[in-house]
């Protein structure tokens, strides 16, 4: 199940239509939100993403938890409680909670609004000693929320947020998502942030743009789930996929360009004209520098206590403390 845990839950049918709906009549720039390309087959298609050679994220965000895991459990306090925001399969989690458990008993909440997801991890990790897992089927800031609610007075909590989906909310919201996390925090709990960090362009744009087209297909599966949930009848063949790196918000953008001018019908009375050439604007993914995540950190009410740096692929792990 998709290691990639969704800026906002997917929501109710009708708010997807909705959110079509909007996103399709904005001008000038037309825009579907991407938390929607994660159905069942968007989220395989991630995962299948995150095992291509030109994609180095996932793996280097593997490598610096199977490295650093060790120090960072160090620096835990003993009553922990770890919260999880999106839950994934449990893979690069597994580092973190064998080396918090080899000291302490942990109760892990991966929350996550993917029933099937949270049960795949569950299974995943079920093997590891002294871990309670308890899965959370409820939006981000919902989970952790109910966990900061329930726990014991000196109890202190760290919050996993990894894989950089940190970078799908475009700016300011990344900042403003840091500033809910911190207000649901106690001064002494921590947040382990994952950000893809600025690289070559080129090699940017073919981990957004592989050679076997399957971000491709992550991309043009948005438009099939409209088809099946709204009935639209989008040509997938009249679409291409795109991937731009913007300078000025130093995002790799990904886009959906129509091959020709042409009308799409979605459901019984909605129409969308396209232009020849028109784009739909279907994802944001910043790359960050270390002192920009610092500064949105401090903003947000976190001291940075570590920042480690994988050396294949540019990517942190950013270790913080609610202050
Ligand atoms: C989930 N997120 C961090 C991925 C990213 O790199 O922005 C989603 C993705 N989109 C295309 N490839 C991967």
């Amino acid at each position: 199940m998709t290691t990639a845990p969704v800026p906002i839950a997917s929501g109710r049918p009708e708010s997807f239509a909705a959110d079509v709906r909007a996103g399709l009549t904005k001008t000038p720039q037309k825009e579907l939100p991407s938390k929607y390309l994660y159905d069942q087959l968007g989220s395989r298609l991630f995962d299948a993403i995150c095992e291509l050679p030109e994609y180095g994220l996932t793996r280097a965000d593997e490598r610096l938890l199977r490295r650093h895991s060790p120090e960072i459990a160090d620096q835990m306090p003993g009553n922990l409680l770890v919260c999880e925001l999106g839950s994934g399969s449990g893979g690069k989690t597994r580092w973190i909670l064998e080396a918090l458990t080899r000291r302490r008993q942990i109760s892990y909440y991966p929350i996550e609004i993917s029933p099937l997801a949270l049960s795949l991890c569950q299974r995943e990790l079920a093997d590891i000693d002294s871990l309670a897992i308890v899965g959370l089927e409820r939006e981000y800031l919902d989970g952790l929320r109910h966990v900061s609610e329930r726990r014991g007075t000196d109890q202190a909590i760290l919050v996993m947020f990894l894989g950089s989906t940190i970078g799908n909310f475009s700016a300011p919201a990344d900042l403003r998502f840091l500033q809910d996390i911190r207000r649901l925090l106690r001064p002494g709990d921590f947040l382990l942030l994952g950000s893809d960090l600025l690289k070559p362009i080129p090699d940017l744009i073919s981990a957004y743009d592989d050679n076997l087209g399957v971000t491709a297909a992550f991309n043009l599966n948005l438009l099939s789930r409209v088809n099946l949930e709204l009935g639209a009848d989008f040509d997938l063949r009249q679409f291409r996929h795109e991937a731009r790196f913007n300078t000025v918000t130093s995002s790799v953008e990904m886009h959906l360009r129509s091959l020709r001018a042409q009308t799409v019908t979605i459901g019984t009375h909605f129409r969308v004209d396209f232009q020849d050439g028109e784009t739909i604007w279907t994802e944001n993914s910043h790359k960050y520098s270390l002192a920009e995540i610092a500064e949105k950190a401090q903003t947000a009410n976190f001291r940075v206590q570590a920042q480690w740096v994988d050396q294949q692929w540019p990517f942190a792990e950013n270790l913080l403390m609610a202050e």
